[in-house]
């Protein structure tokens, strides 16, 4: 595609559908006097300056007047792909913006591929690869916090953070070459104390910011929260009233629910990906052992897994965690105790759980059908399910709700805004990456610095140490895309709306 940017491309820039006005955009070489042949002013747009507005008609190859149009006129560099560029804004009907992008395809343009504005941007050194991901980022933010960790990284702060990076790797290998030249005459130009402290102090502010992924892609993608538990616990009502919203289908009947429903909502400015499935247990019946089996899936890739109880059943929580034989990782596990509503008296909100589960995050592998917990396998059934169980190491935060009065549920969606932002609440300061392939870029670096530090420990040739920390260099220009190719930037760009 590198070839094509010398070619203008024109795209709808706004939803399809009607609407009061609609945007369609024609940028590259031509794109001026793309618009002098569809669109006649009071002047002509080539005689016009950058960021200036027209008011005229757009006319189609016979001359024929067809809407009334504003036209944005932006020279380039100072435009967003940093071509020349219009921007015509015409009526938002279906038929008139179709019939626009026409008559301006007509006239010299061809149709953009999706992200190409974008993609231009980016080639045209206007923006990093970074900002350019973050650019649809924005676009598909669907939370307050994932809406302000991508406008971040469209600030630019996550490439300016690679690029300070780069830069201190880049002086240490040009230091280490100069050691390596000026050896033989006996000159040091940097101390092996001086190599390692410098590597290491890297390594550390890379490991941030791999640790921030954690945060950033709950924040981007949403959290995944699991309602797992025993048949007619109440999953689906706790669900419908999390969404307050008759999704799921509730009845008496225990094993109503078979296949797993997923709705979002947003808590505190945090997107939740709430899913609902079928009640844990052993059963004859062939659908609903189904989805017995995806609930197990579900909850095996769960960021946070609420487990239903009963109350009615006993408000015993230890009882129905040693009958689950749940075993699940403290931190992400929140279990809630329905129908208190039942109840004599409302119990404290944080009952005391006296030997339960600790650090058994649930998994893909070693799930079998053959009991009611989330984990079992071959080798530990659930009778002996119990030893996994750490006994009382303290007490859990059981929630008390009523899916039927709503008691409750407040502190359930506190509780599950507080266990997804995790002990270590974002900061203002902190650059955070959200996306799976900067993480595996600095992963990629963080190994070729340990491969370094090694080295230096060892006190191996300055040579293989800039070996090392170039290579570590180059993974991360990936991030920004100093260094990449053609199929990655593909990958980026298919995902992007036609006309960003
Ligand atoms: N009193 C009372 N009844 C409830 C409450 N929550 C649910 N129920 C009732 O419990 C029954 C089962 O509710 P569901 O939400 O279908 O339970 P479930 O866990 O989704 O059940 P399965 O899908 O069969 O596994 C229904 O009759 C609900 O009306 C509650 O807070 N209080
Ligand atoms: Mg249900």
């Amino acid at each position: 595609m590198a070839d094509q940017v010398h070619d203008s491309i024109a795209a709808i820039a706004t939803p399809p559908g009607a609407g009061a006005l609609a945007i369609i955009r024609v940028s590259g070489p031509d794109a001026v006097a793309i618009g002098d042949r569809v669109f006649r002013g009071s002047a002509l747009l080539g005689s016009a300056g950058g960021y200036t507005v027209h008011h005229g008609s757009i006319v189609g190859p016979g001359g024929e007047q067809f809407d009334e149009v504003l036209v944005t006129l932006f020279r380039g560099p100072k435009s967003y792909t940093g071509e020349d560029m219009i921007e015509i804004s015409c009526h938002g009907g279906g038929f008139v913006t179709r019939e626009v992008l026409r008559i301006v395809l007509a006239a010299g343009a061809r149709p953009a591929q999706p992200g190409e504005y974008t993609r231009r941007a980016f080639l045209n050194g206007r923006i990093d690869l970074s900002q350019a991901e973050a650019v649809a980022d924005v676009i598909a933010a669907r939370s307050r916090r994932g809406h302000r960790v991508s406008l971040e990284q469209l600030a630019g702060r996550l490439g300016d953070a690679v690029r300070e990076l780069r830069t201190e790797m880049m002086d240490l290998c040009a230091l280490l070459e100069l050691e390596l030249d000026f050896s033989e005459e006996g000159l040091d130009v940097i101390t092996a104390q001086d190599v390692d402290r410098r590597i290491a102090a890297v390594r550390v502010r890379i490991g941030a910011l791999l640790a921030s992924y954690t945060h950033g892609r709950i924040y981007r993608d949403g959290v995944r929260v699991v309602l797992a538990g025993e048949p007619n616990a109440g999953k689906s009502s706790v669900f419908n009233a999390l969404l307050r919203q008759d999704r799921a289908i509730v009845t008496p009947v225990p094993g109503t629910t078979r296949d797993a429903l997923e709705e979002s909502i947003v808590i505190d400015g945090i997107l939740f990906l709430l899913i609902d499935t079928a009640g844990l247990r052993e059963t004859a019946d062939q659908v609903e052992r189904i989805g017995v089996q995806r609930s197990r899936s579900a909850a095996s890739g769960a960021d946070i897994l609420v487990h239903v109880m009963d109350a009615s059943v006993s408000s015993d929580v230890d009882e129905h965690l040693m009958r689950m034989s749940v075993h699940t990782d403290e931190q992400h596990f929140i279990p809630v105790l329905n129908k208190c509503d039942l109840l004599p008296s409302w119990p404290g909100v944080m009952l005391r759980a006296s030997s339960v589960v600790t650090a058994h995050a649930t998994s893909p592998s070693g799930v079998s059908n053959d009991s009611a917990g989330y984990k079992t396998s071959a080798s530990d059934s659930s009778n002996d399910s119990a030893a996994h169980m750490t006994s009382a190491s303290g007490s859990v935060n059981v929630v008390a709700v009523s899916a039927r009065t709503g008691q409750g549920l407040d502190l359930l969606r506190s509780r599950l805004a507080e266990v997804a932002a995790g002990d270590t609440s974002l900061g203002d300061e902190e650059v955070c990456i959200t996306s799976e392939r900067h993480r595996d870029a600095l992963e990629k670096a963080q190994a070729s610095l340990a491969r370094a530090s090694a080295g230096s420990s060892a006190r191996s040739s300055e040579e293989y140490l800039a070996f090392d920390i170039r290579e570590a260099a180059a993974a991360l220009a990936e991030i920004t895309g100093e260094v990449t190719t053609e199929e990655v930037l593909n990958h980026i760009f298919d995902r992007f709306c036609i006309g960003k």
